[in-house]
């Protein structure tokens, strides 16, 4: 998949934000991400040029990807792009996404995304990896494709790119892939540009050039003589978020004993320092209209929480316990252990 697509697609990593909020995908590289089960993943790249002619007119090439998480490290989706510069017509790619290796922060990823293009009757993979340490993200990917572009040879490819997070929430990134036995006029696939994350939210955003038209797994290994500019806006739903529909709320948590110490989340505020002894508990209770979790670490977290919703925790070992809300990251608070 184009990866890139695909791993937007899947990119939930462990954390609910966590893969995309580090923003370690390069425009044409997918990544090693994938949704969480229960989220589905929306990504949608824009890429256009003005013709040279006097008309000026706007050449738009979308690519659209879904996908969801199936079980843990394993994901499936679709992408959609139309009048891709490869065939001239509208495009369709289905792939999975099987996370061979996933270390949570820093560390080494490892990801197979076996596709199907249905517009070209290709059977097409990609192998991806890559390996983060600070603000720093090295990408590899290696590509196989049984007949892409509409012809009946088998073409491989390969590609690298780099993201480095200047922030939490600003990085540069860039790729290069080829294939491996290029034909005249198939020129080496080339993206640059700036990731952002948009504060506050779970979505990402790039602004980017690439010779690249589509990202489907063939679209991204070769690029055309034609400078493309575009964005690329990550959207990802919790399916159950939409339970209040049908009248669900997230409230069956609530129910739960008392905790020893209640706090109410209000006004994107967790309130003042909270001193317990140990042994003793702590209940969060979501008074906001938005959803707010409570995180200590990557193992020590509560899920998002609807409006309504609780989440309790017990301190066993005195100590100072710092915590922070995922979505907006200014949201902190304390507990003291005694
Ligand atoms: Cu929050």
């Amino acid at each position: 998949m184009h990866s890139r697509l695909v791993l937007c697609l899947l990119l939930v990593s462990t954390a609910p934000l966590g893969a995309q909020a580090r923003l370690d995908r390069s425009p044409n590289l997918g990544g090693t991400w994938v949704p969480e089960p229960g989220v589905l993943q929306f990504n949608f790249i824009h890429r256009f040029y003005v013709t040279a002619d006097p008309t000026h007119t706007v050449q738009n090439y979308p690519t659209f990807t879904l996908a969801t998480g199936v079980s843990r490290g394993i994901g499936v989706g679709l992408r959609y792009a139309t009048q891709t510069a490869t065939s001239g017509t509208n495009e369709v790619e289905f792939l999975a996404r099987w996370q061979m290796r996933q270390s949570t922060g820093d560390g080494f990823n490892l990801a197979l995304t076996p596709a199907f293009n249905a517009s070209a009757n290709s059977f097409d993979a990609e192998l991806g990896a890559d390996w983060s340490r600070g603000g720093l993200t090295l990408s590899l990917a290696a590509r196989a494709m049984s007949q892409p572009y509409d012809s009946n040879r088998a073409r491989f490819g390969v590609g690298g790119g780099a993201v480095f997070r200047l922030n939490d929430y600003v990085a540069l990134a860039g790729d290069a892939a080829s294939l491996l036995d290029a034909d005249p006029g198939e020129e080496v696939a080339w993206s640059a540009g700036l990731l952002l994350v948009i504060p506050s939210s779970p979505h990402t955003f790039s602004l980017h050039a690439s010779n690249v038209v589509n990202n489907t797994t063939a679209g991204s290994s070769r690029g055309v003589s034609q400078v493309f500019y575009g964005f690329e806006f990550t959207i990802p739903i919790r399916l159950n978020r939409f339970g209040a529909w049908f009248g669900k709320g997230a409230t069956s948590a609530a129910a739960a004993p008392p905790a020893d110490v209640e706090r109410a989340i209000q006004n994107f505020s967790f309130g003042d320092t909270i001193v317990v002894r140990v042994g003793q508990t702590v209940g969060w209770t979501n008074r906001d209209p938005v959803e707010h979790d409570v995180v200590f670490d990557e193992n020590t977290k509560s899920p998002l929480l609807a409006t309504g919703g609780r989440w309790v925790r017990r301190f066993d070992s005195p100590g100072t316990y710092p915590y922070a809300c995922e979505p907006h990251p200014y949201m902190t608070g304390v507990v003291i252990v005694r």
